[in-house]
Order: C-alpha cells, then structure tokens, then sequence
C-alpha cells in the first residue's frame, strides 16, 4: 500500500505579501498542492493523508469546492483529511456541511474514531478550535489489529495534543501520520512521520520542504522517506565584509552565494565584518539583485590606535580610551558606533 503524507499547506496565507517576491505567493502555495495531486497521480498512491492545517484560517466554500476540483483529478488515490488548529470546525465552518466527492473522506468528529479506508484504517480527529491541550492520542485503542492501522494526527506541542513519538508507537499503527510543526522530522526508530509545512512560510522555515512518500507492507512494516518539493526555500546566511571591499564585489559576493543555492529561493542575509569608512551600501540595490532581505550589519574600519593619539585631549579619545581594550560584542558595538556619532558631530562643529 502506497502512501503520500502531507501537512500544513495553509492555503489562503500570503507570506511575504509586502516583498517584491512574494506578489504571487498566496497562488504559490495552491501551484504546489496542484503539482502536488498531479505527482500523487504519477506514483499511483492508494493514499493520500493530509495531517491538518489544509487552509491557514477558515476556508471558504468556492475554495473547499477548487480543493475537491483536484482531488477528482485522482483516478485511483483516496484521500484522507482532518481539520488542524489553523482551520478548525468552528459552529460557522464551511468544512461542517461540505459534500466531499466519494474517495474523499473528511475526518469531521471531536473525537478519535477509526474510519475505513479502502482495505485500511485510519483514525482521526479534527480540531474543533484553535488549541487542544488533551493529549487525545494516548489512549486509543486499535479496533483491527490484522488491518493496517495508520494514525493521522495533528499537533505536538503543549498546546496542541502532545504526545511522544516513542509512546504512540507502542499503540501498534503501522504509520503515525503527522502534522503541525513545520520542520521536517522523521523518525528512523518509530514508524512516525511530520513533514513539515510544504512550502516554507517565513524566514524562520530554512531548510527543505516537501511531503513523506511511503509504503506499508501487507504485514505491516513501514518504509517512508522524505521528498523535497517546495517551489522556494529560505536561506539565512551571513557575508564578511572585508575592508578593502567595495559595493561591486559585495555585489559579486551576493550574486555568487544566490546562484549557487538557486535564485528563484528566498534570501535573508547578514552583511558582517568591516566596511572602509568611505563605503555606504545602497541596500535596495543590492536587495533588488534577488529575492533578498540585507541586514548591513558591518562596522566602520576605524584606526583606533591613531585616532585615541590625535584625540588625547578630548572626548573623542577618553571615550576610546575606556573602550578600545575591551573584547565584548557591546563594548565593541558602543566604540564603533560612539567614534562615528562623535566624528560626526566634531565635523559639524569644525564645519
Ligand atoms: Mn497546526
């Protein structure tokens, strides 16, 4: 039996809405979930599980209605679907009263119940609000344990039914399908499985995101892997200015590290070391050389030694008397920082 596990697509989320790249973003989150169905397609899945936070807040009806357009295009795949924290069935939820096409079951109840599936079980729940403490998935007891069991579950925190991987597996599913943490994580110890969100949302997702493929055998051992499939990943890096550099090799720099990890991902990165006293980036025209956030956070190559010698007399060099010696991060930052705002004002006062 053939499976593909996904979770937290959070259709309806717009990340990075005020960036130059992410105009489109809300649409590239439903452009994977397309490619998605058609690559479930392709590898002739029996199942697919979506383990909660489909939608990043209420769907409404028409999307419900595109969402179940897709899954028709599935000539042989079931699918299998729980509400999660993120789109819960609120008394006003369009989920409530929605008609699925019939390979699709919608695991709607309060509670953990086991629905069949094809010739498998799947036991579910969906959230009914925001949180859920309980640690509902503790105690369920498997009905068929000759059938192959899966768990299909949300959360993991302590907000959010907490469990341990390690003790649910003593439950005996064959698989424990998760969602709810965005980072992939899966367990080579126990059949558990989180993909993680299937396009990263913030810069805090780097890494990869995709979705688990699967397989269970009739006696019921669990082989899962996990597959990159994202349209971007974010990248947080860091790039040492040195103080002979000018803002065309940081631009080369830049140019450099975006080509070899993939222009079409997302970038945050860090601007650090020393910039000559001379040099001032244009941080837009840098950024605009991709998906790029710059955070310059370089300090001014000050002579220190030769500036405290023609400023004995005055505040200028009592101030980098005390600091000049001194190895902490904010000693360092307070001398750069207060030699410049000095210079600048003895300027202005010799001006
Ligand atoms: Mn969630």
């Amino acid at each position: 039996m053939k499976f593909i596990h996904v979770a937290d697509l959070h259709l309806g989320m717009h990340p990075d809405a005020n960036k130059p790249w992410g105009k489109n973003r809300d649409q590239e989150l439903w452009d994977t979930f397309e490619r998605l169905i058609e690559k479930t397609e392709e590898e002739k899945a029996d199942l697919l599980l979506i383990a909660g936070d489909l939608f990043h807040r209420q769907p409404m009806i028409s999307e419900l209605r595109q969402v179940d357009y897709l899954f028709q295009k599935l000539s042989r795949t079931k699918v299998v679907l729980i509400a999660g924290n993120h789109d819960p069935l609120t008394k006003d939820s369009a989920y409530r009263s929605f008609a699925w096409s019939d390979h699709v079951f919608f695991i709607g109840s309060d509670k953990v119940i086991p629905v069949k599936v094809g010739d498998v079980w799947v036991y579910g729940f969906s959230y009914y609000d925001s949180t859920n403490p309980n640690p509902v998935y503790d105690t369920i007891e498997i009905q068929d344990p000759s059938a192959i069991n899966i768990l299909l579950g949300h959360g993991g925190d302590v907000n959010h039914c907490p469990f341990q991987p390690e003790e649910l597996a003593k439950l005996g599913f064959s698989y424990l399908a998760f969602g709810h943490i965005h980072k992939p994580d899966l367990s080579s110890t126990v059949p558990y499985g989180m993909p993680g969100s299937l396009e990263p949302l913030d810069i805090t997702e780097t890494g990869l995101h995709g979705y688990i493929q699967g397989e269970i055998s009739e006696e019921g051992i669990c082989t899962y892997s996990f597959q990159a499939f994202s349209k971007r990943s974010y990248f947080e890096e860091e790039i040492l200015c040195e103080p002979y550099d000018t803002e065309l090799s940081i631009r080369d720099k830049i140019l450099d590290l975006i080509s070899m990890e993939g222009i079409e991902n997302i970038y945050k990165i860090h601007l650090k070391g020393h910039r000559d006293v001379d040099l001032e980036f244009d941080i837009d025209k840098l950024q605009s050389l991709g998906n790029i956030l710059l955070v310059d956070e370089t300090l001014l190559d000050y002579d220190f030694e030769a500036l405290y010698q023609m400023n004995q007399d005055n505040l200028l060099g009592l101030f980098i008397r005390d600091l000049k010696d001194k190895e902490d991060e904010l000693s360092k930052q307070a001398l750069y920082l207060g030699t410049r705002a000095l210079l600048t004002a003895m300027e202005g006062r010799e001006g």
